[in-house]
Parts: structure tokens; C-alpha cells; sequence
């Protein structure tokens, strides 16, 4: 009995190894494949210049104003840093901003991949709105000197808000129409194949004072996001800072971008 345990055991010792060296051998066999081929375009205010990376990643090819420049990783503390073999140009990219350095002089500096939610459509109070690079301005009628301005805020969220296993975002607008409002909407961005596709915004209100942005935790909620603001009552004026704390829950209708407003807590109202 002794010896045919001790084959036993023997045999699945080699059976181990035998298969544990297959398995590193098939991970040594895959090419590692971090990033696509295709150039990659960053974008800030008119400046712009694309990035194709090698396979691997341990190279790249940055476009800059008609000139290529081959660049090679270099280690770096955060983020992703590229050197020139002379050091003479420098591609680094943080927390989703990337700047270009020639020759000792910062050419592009914070900028933002072109079509991500920064650049995407939004429907604002009901019309298109164009985000450039977080931005847009538009006349109020064509010649006017009063401008429609929308930009980014911020307090993004990145979250699956469809279910469909991609992370997509939920931020805030600002819109200001010439007066002395500054009217904040929430939004968001669908992750899809072909880009970001914006929703239509939700007023939150004027001149409010946005808080964060969660995930709701209410059992019954999915894929539901909380935006939490400061706020006024109706009695206070526009110069008193606001300071009633709100929340709204709001779920995206993937199939037309619209806002669906969640009721915080349906089961509670509901069993009266
Ligand atoms: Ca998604």
C-alpha cells in the first residue's frame, strides 16, 4: 500500500509540473498586446498630435506637425513616458493628459484624447452641444455678441451605466447663456465602439454648488448614479451661497441617452 501511494503521489507531482510548465509555456507564446495599432490623437485648443504605439508598447511614433518622431519607454513613476534616443523628445501621459516636449520646449501640454467624452455630443436645454476638448461656444443667433458657452466641470464618475461590461461616465456641465446664471447638468458618456456618445443633460440648477458623484448603494438600485449638490430654498436669493444639501438619482436610458429620474427609496413611499 505504501509504494502505491507513493507512485500515486509521484505521479501527481509530474502531472503538476508537467502541466504548470504548459501553462507558462502558452502565456510565453502569446504576444503581449497592450495597445492597438492605430495612432491614438491628442488634442488641446488647436494643438494637436497622434501617437501610434508598437505592439508591445516598448515603442512609439509620435506625428507633430508634419515631423516623426521614434520614442522608446523610458521608466517612469506615473503614468506613461516615451524618450527620444537623443532625449531629445519627450511624450508623457497622466491621468489621461499628455504633453509633448521638443527639444526642451513643451509644445502640447495637457491635452486629451480626441473623441473621448471631452469631445463628444451632449443635448443641453434642448440642443446639440459639440464639447471640444471639454468646450463649447455658440451664438445665441448667428452675429450676436451674446454667447452660449458650455464646458466641462467635472466630477466625473466612471461607472458601467448600461450593463454592458464597458466603464462609461457620468459628469456635470456648466452652461451660461449670457446672464449672470450658471446652470449645472448632469450628464453622460456611453463607452461604445464608435466612441463616447453624450446624453441629453439634467438640470440640476443655477448657480448650485455640486458635491460628489456615486454609484448609488440602494439595494434596489442599478446601474443608478447619485449627483449630490448644495442648493438654495425658494425664499433665499441668488448672493446666499447654497447650503441645502440634495441629491438626485438618475439612470441613463441607453436607447434614447435621456435621464430617467429614480425615486431614492420607492419601497418606503410606496407602503403607505
Ligand atoms: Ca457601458
Amino acid at each position: 500500500m505504501k509504494n502505491i501511494n507513493v507512485f500515486i503521489g509521484i505521479v501527481i507531482i509530474v502531472a503538476i509540473g508537467y502541466f504548470a510548465f504548459r501553462g507558462n509555456g502558452s502565456v510565453r507564446e502569446d504576444p503581449v498586446v497592450m495597445n492597438t495599432p492605430d495612432p491614438i490623437t491628442f488634442v488641446t485648443g488647436d494643438q494637436e498630435f497622434s501617437i501610434t504605439y508598437s505592439e508591445n508598447a516598448d515603442r512609439a511614433m509620435v506625428e507633430y506637425s508634419g515631423m516623426e518622431y521614434e520614442l522608446e519607454v523610458a521608466r517612469s513613476a506615473s503614468g506613461a513616458r516615451y524618450v527620444s534616443a537623443d532625449g531629445s523628445v519627450v511624450f508623457w501621459e497622466h491621468q489621461g493628459e499628455a504633453m509633448l516636449e521638443i527639444e526642451g520646449v513643451m509644445v502640447v501640454e495637457g491635452a486629451t484624447v480626441k473623441g473621448g467624452y471631452k469631445d463628444a455630443t451632449y443635448q443641453i436645454n434642448g440642443e446639440s452641444v459639440q464639447l471640444i476638448n471639454g468646450y463649447s461656444e455658440s451664438e445665441v443667433v448667428p452675429g450676436s455678441a451674446t454667447k452660449i458657452v458650455t464646458r466641462y466641470f467635472g466630477n466625473e464618475l466612471v461607472t458601467d451605466l448600461d450593463g454592458d461590461g464597458d466603464d462609461d461616465v457620468a459628469f456635470i456641465l456648466t452652461q451660461e447663456t449670457g446672464g449672470s446664471g450658471v446652470f449645472y447638468y448632469a450628464v453622460a458618456a456611453r463607452n461604445t465602439d464608435e466612441g463616447y456618445v453624450g446624453s441629453d443633460g439634467y438640470l440640476l440648477g443655477d448657480r448650485i454648488a455640486p458635491q460628489s458623484v456615486e454609484v448609488s448603494s440602494h439595494p434596489r438600485h442599478v446601474n443608478v448614479v447619485m449627483f449630490n449638490y448644495a442648493d438654495r430654498s425658494r425664499d433665499e436669493s441668488m448672493s446666499t451661497p447654497p447650503s441645502i444639501g440634495k441629491s438626485v438619482y438618475l439612470k441613463l436610458v441607453p436607447e434614447d441617452m435621456q435621464w430617467a429620474i429614480v425615486e431614492p427609496d420607492f419601497e418606503g413611499e410606496s407602503a403607505l
